[in-house]
């Protein structure tokens, strides 16, 4: 039969990114370009803190940022420390189309974009520099729970500074095809060199398209422990529904590091191949957007363990 197409994205952020891959996907357009398109949207954003241009830096003060992308046929891109390019999902697709390889990193990735048409410019805001500098007086590492959801983090967080996202996005389009982007700046003041999982195919993102896509968000380190999107995939191949399968991966990431666990946020978003999604998280907070001919833009709470 003909396949309704519908994306969905993570955080509240999703919603006007969705809305961008939502143009394309309703024209008939691919849920490869459905999702490039969305993830460019919280790129763009300078009031975003955790992805592109605006995103917070590293603690010696580089932005540097992370992107995947992977299509129906099972083609990935990537590139992982990035820094004075606005938008690394687009050169992820690039390396996707235009390379033998997979993943570009740092240097190499920047001398790519360039080589390709992409333009130099600082990402780091004034607003960063200044978090980044309120963050050096302490030097404490400590990642902040639920910081992409603003109503979560307005409480403990002075002057509403942490609006946010990280964003994973996946689409079926008309064709009933799937596709799927994840692009960050990463944790805030990570050492630099950093890699989160969100470039990596497998943890951050994964797409097959007999089965279904996911992507995952909060920190990273547990993510790429437990290879979370490629799991709930392979999970979702076994007949869980989304939800189900982004319960599980949770679950199996509390039994790795129970410790860890309940100080941390680790959410997963997943989509199938019939258009069912669903997510979980460790903690509360993580929420997603969803938007097909039905309901556009509605945003869902994400179920959660604690
Ligand atoms: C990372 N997973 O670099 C990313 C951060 C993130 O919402 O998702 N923030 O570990």
């Amino acid at each position: 039969g003909v396949t309704k197409p519908i994306v969905v994205s993570t955080w509240d952020f999703g919603v006007a990114a969705n809305k961008a891959a939502w143009d394309i996907l309703k024209a008939g357009g691919s849920a490869l370009d459905a999702v490039e398109a969305g993830a460019r949207v919280p790129e763009a954003d300078l009031a975003n803190m955790t992805v592109g241009k605006g995103g917070y830096p590293d603690r010696d003060g580089h932005v540097t940022l992370d992107a995947c992308i992977m299509d129906d046929k099972g083609n990935c891109g990537s590139v992982a420390a990035l820094e004075n390019i606005a938008h690394p999902i687009s050169v992820a697709r690039m390396v996707m189309e235009k390379t033998p390889h997979v993943m570009l990193v740092g240097e190499g990735a920047l001398q790519f974009a360039i080589e390709n048409g992409f333009k130099q410019e600082t990402l780091l805001t004034p607003e960063g520099e200044k978090a980044w500098k309120d963050w050096l007086k302490e030097k404490k590492y400590e990642p902040v729970i639920n910081i992409e959801n603003k109503s979560f983090t307005a409480e403990k967080l002075p002057g509403n500074q942490y609006n946010h996202d990280t964003i994973g996005i996946l689409a079926l389009d008309i064709a009933g095809n799937l596709s799927g982007a994840c692009t960050t700046s990463g944790m805030a003041f990570k050492m630099r060199g950093r890699v989160g999982d969100s470039p990596i195919i497998g943890a951050g993102l994964y797409v097959d398209n007999e089965v279904g896509g996911a992507t995952a968000t909060g920190v990273g380190e547990e993510v790429i422990r437990t290879v979370g999107s490629f799991l709930v995939v392979e999970l979702m191949r076994q007949g869980r529904s989304p939800q189900e399968a982004c319960r599980e991966a949770v679950e199996r990431l509390i039994k790795k590091k129970p410790d860890t666990a309940k100080n941390i946020q680790v959410g997963f978003l997943a989509l199938n191949k019939n258009g069912e999604y669903g997510a979980f998280s460790l903690q509360k907070g993580f929420s997603y957007a969803v938007c097909d001919e039905q309901k556009q833009d509605l945003l869902l709470p994400g179920a959660s363990v604690y």
